[in-house]
C-alpha cells in the first residue's frame, strides 16, 4: 500500500499560461548522487505522490510538478526534478523560469545568477531586474531533419527530431488553425502524430514516451516570428512557447541555416505569450537561452487523509 505525509508544501506559479507546482517540503527526499539516479528513486518508490500532487483533484493535466532537492553540484542553489501527470521531464523551460521567481518569493534568492541540477544537466539561470529570468539550457541538437511519417487518419507528413532537454518532433504542417479556439482539433492531430513516432521508434527507447509534438505557424504578435503548439506527454498542451520546445527549434534552425549563433527568435504560444530565445557556442555544444517571465500564483498545503480513496489522484 502506498504511504502518503499527512500534508505537502507547494508553491504554484504560471510562466506565460504554464503551470508550474513547485513541492517545497513534505515529500521524502529521493535517495542517489546524482539527480538521474534521485529522478529514477522517486520513479521507484514515491510515483504515488507524482501523481497525488499533479493528477485531479488536487491538481490537473495542465500541471508540470517539480519537486525541489538539495544541489548535487558545487555551486548550484537546488536540485529540480519535473514530472507530468503521465511521467518524469529531463529539463523543463517554463517550469525552471517558474522555480527561480518560486526561490525569489521564498527569499532564496535575489536578482543574478542561480545554478539548478536537474536529471539531464546544470542549468544556469539569470533573474533580471524587470522579474524575467533567462535560462542557459543543457545543450541542444538536432538528431534528424525530414524524417517521413505515414499518419493514420491524417496521411504522410515530415518532420525533425530534435533534443531541447526533452525530445521533440517537429512536424511540418502548414495552414492549420493555432488559435485557441481550435485546441481540439491541434490536440487530436498531434496525438495521431505522436502515435506515428512512437510506433516507428524513431527516438531512444527509453525516452520515447517523453516525445512531446510540435507545430508551428505565422505568429499573430507584431513582435514574434513564430506561434507554436505543442502537445506534451501526459496528452494536454503546453500554454507557454515551450522552453525545451524552442531550445529543440533553434538546434533545428540552426542546422537548416536558418539562424545564426546569437541572432533573436521570438516564440510566440497558442496563448499569446512570449520567449526571447538564442544560441550560443560552448565548445561542440549548442546552447540555447530562453528568456520568459512567471508569476506566483499561490503558495498552499496538500492535505492527504489516511481514509480519502483518492488520495494518490485519478488515473489517465
Ligand atoms: O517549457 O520546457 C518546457 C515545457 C515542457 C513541458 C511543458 N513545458
Amino acid at each position: 500500500m502506498p504511504t502518503f505525509p499527512s500534508s505537502i508544501e507547494i508553491v504554484d506559479s504560471h510562466t506565460g499560461g504554464e503551470p508550474t507546482r513547485l513541492v517545497v517540503d513534505g515529500w521524502p527526499q529521493p535517495e542517489g548522487e546524482t539527480m538521474e539516479a534521485r529522478r529514477a528513486d522517486l520513479a521507484s518508490r514515491w510515483d504515488h505522490l507524482r501523481q497525488a500532487v499533479v493528477r485531479e483533484p488536487r491538481g490537473h493535466d495542465a500541471i508540470v510538478g517539480g519537486l525541489l532537492t538539495p544541489p548535487v553540484e558545487e555551486g548550484s542553489e537546488a536540485g529540480v526534478i519535473f514530472f507530468n501527470n503521465a511521467s518524469y521531464l529531463g529539463m523543463c523551460g517554463h517550469g525552471l523560469i517558474g522555480v527561480v521567481r518560486t526561490l525569489e518569493h521564498l527569499d532564496r534568492v535575489e536578482p543574478g545568477t542561480v545554478r539548478l541540477d536537474t536529471p539531464v544537466g546544470t542549468v544556469s539561470a539569470e533573474l533580471h531586474d524587470d522579474k524575467s529570468v533567462t535560462i542557459e539550457n543543457v545543450p541542444a541538437w538536432c538528431e534528424r531533419l525530414d524524417v517521413a511519417l505515414s499518419v493514420p487518419g491524417v496521411g504522410p507528413i515530415r518532420g525533425d527530431i530534435a533534443w531541447g532537454g526533452n525530445w521533440f518532433f517537429l512536424a511540418h504542417i502548414t495552414g492549420i488553425d493555432l488559435g485557441l479556439t481550435n485546441l481540439e482539433a491541434l490536440t487530436a492531430l498531434t496525438k495521431k502524430i505522436r502515435a506515428a513516432v512512437d510506433g516507428a521508434g524513431r527516438v531512444p527507447v527509453t525516452d520515447r514516451e517523453l516525445i512531446h509534438v510540435e507545430i508551428f505557424g505565422p505568429p499573430t504578435r507584431d513582435d514574434a516570428d513564430s506561434k507554436n503548439f505543442v502537445l506534451c506527454p501526459g496528452g494536454d498542451y503546453d500554454r507557454s512557447p515551450c522552453g525545451t520546445g524552442v531550445s529543440a527549434k533553434l538546434a533545428v534552425l540552426f542546422e537548416r541555416g536558418e539562424i545564426e549563433l546569437g541572432e533573436r527568435w521570438r516564440q510566440e504560444s497558442i496563448t499569446g505569450s512570449l520567449f526571447t530565445c538564442w544560441l550560443e557556442r560552448r565548445g561542440d555544444d549548442l546552447v540555447p537561452f530562453v528568456r520568459g517571465r512567471a508569476w506566483v500564483t499561490g503558495r498552499s498545503t496538500l492535505l492527504f487523509d489516511p481514509d480519502d480513496p483518492l488520495a494518490g489522484g485519478i488515473g489517465l
